[in-house]
């Protein structure tokens, strides 16, 4: 099969890999409910009309301000509601940033991606950070802030600055929205994407799997990213890590089962087929056999490195051994390109 303008046609479903905008609650209910094989082979199909099968992408994340955040997000280590022991910081000094961001590049990272716990930034903020998004940038990898909600103008004032992607996320569907966060609203989420959006930045945008969300808030979810004015480029897919002291952290009978997380990937696979596809929190949980899988159901990036923002991620030499393992390539960044 070649040809993008080809379809396919699953359990009375066309799938093709030209991104539409127009999906609706059914048909996505539909895809999760494929048989996993279908499910499966779909997403991998759609996957190879853009992509390369056998490269991953990878970000590597760094909190530039951690704690002691306003909003009460039920999953959040740093909300300042919630007793999580966490060591708070203030916005890091640059020099700390640059040398985290120089590591990471060393390591590998073709993206470095700066998360602050606010529920809005100032705008002296938006200065300090401006010359963080520079120095990513001079260091030759694509720059990613999140920073909670943006004005127009401060949208405008980071795309000047040169800044690649701005990371936001749905988290979930709207209607359970509201059971995980008080502080703020679904339609401030989607005014902040839009903001960023007009201003020319690529939008990173998705959610977290294991919530206690239903199997149709996640259709929802997935939904609300497929129907936005354009795709996210990026969405990062989370599954919940629980951490002791947020509300979520002893539901652990909303656990999803493994093929639900990995039907979600290939869901977003087949819903946005040009966009990267993250696996993102909660892979310390995975094992070696379920990360293959969701590479195979379409996901094509990684957060590398042995932390996330304040939880921990798998250390970033077990990661390259699977690619091995696996035949997968890291991308590399374009200076790094060997010229032999
Ligand atoms: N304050 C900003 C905001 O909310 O947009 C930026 C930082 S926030 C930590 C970025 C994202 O991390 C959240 O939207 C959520 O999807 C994810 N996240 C936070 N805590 C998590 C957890 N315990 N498990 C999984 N994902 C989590
Ligand atoms: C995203 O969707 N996941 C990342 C990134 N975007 C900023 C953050 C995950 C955080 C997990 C909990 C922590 O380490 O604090
Ligand atoms: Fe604050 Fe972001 Fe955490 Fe919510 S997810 S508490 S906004 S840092």
């Amino acid at each position: 099969m070649s040809g993008i303008n080809q379809q396919i046609e699953l359990g009375g479903i066309m799938v093709s890999a030209e991104p539409r905008t127009d999906w609706t609650s059914e048909a996505v209910a539909k895809l999760f409910e494929l048989p996993l094989n279908d499910l499966l082979f779909a997403a991998q199909w759609v996957h190879r009309q853009h992509f390369d099968p056998n490269a991953v992408q990878v970000s590597t994340l760094l909190s530039i301000k951690t704690g002691r955040c306003p909003e009460d997000c039920a999953y959040c280590p740093q909300s300042v509601r919630f007793e999580t022991g966490l060591e708070v910081h203030d916005l890091m000094p640059l020099e700390e940033v640059q040398q985290a961001a120089s590591n990471a590049r060393a390591q590998g990272a073709t993206r470095f991606c700066m998360g602050a716990a606010y529920r809005r930034p100032k705008d002296k903020d938006v200065d300090k950070i401006i010359a963080m998004i520079k120095t990513v940038n001079d260091l030759g990898m694509e720059s990613c802030v999140t920073l909670g909600m943006l004005t127009p103008a401060q949208a405008d004032r980071l795309a000047e600055a040169g800044l690649d992607f701005y990371n936001h996320n749905v988290d979930t569907s709207e209607k359970y929205y509201a059971e995980i966060i008080s502080t703020r609203t679904y339609a401030d989420r989607l005014e902040t994407l839009e903001n960023v959006r007009n201003a020319g930045i690529k939008v990173c945008c998705g959610g977290i799997v294991g919530m206690g969300e239903t199997r149709q808030d996640r259709v929802e979810f997935l939904r609300t990213l497929a129907t936005l004015p354009a795709h996210p480029d990026s969405v990062p897919i989370n599954q919940l890590v629980r951490v002791a002291g947020t509300p979520l952290a002893v539901a652990e009978s909303d656990d999803v089962d493994t093929f639900e997380f990995l039907r979600t990937i290939a869901v977003a696979r087949i819903l946005m087929p040009q966009s990267q596809v993250r696996l993102s929190a909660g892979r310390t949980e995975f094992s070696d056999e379920m990360q293959a899988l969701c590479y195979f159901a379409g996901a094509n990036s990684v957060f590398y490195g042995d932390k996330l923002l304040t939880t921990d991620n798998p250390e970033a030499n077990e990661d390259l051994k699977l690619f091995d393992r696996l035949g997968l390539e890291p991308e590399v960044a374009p200076d790094q390109v060997s010229s032999a």
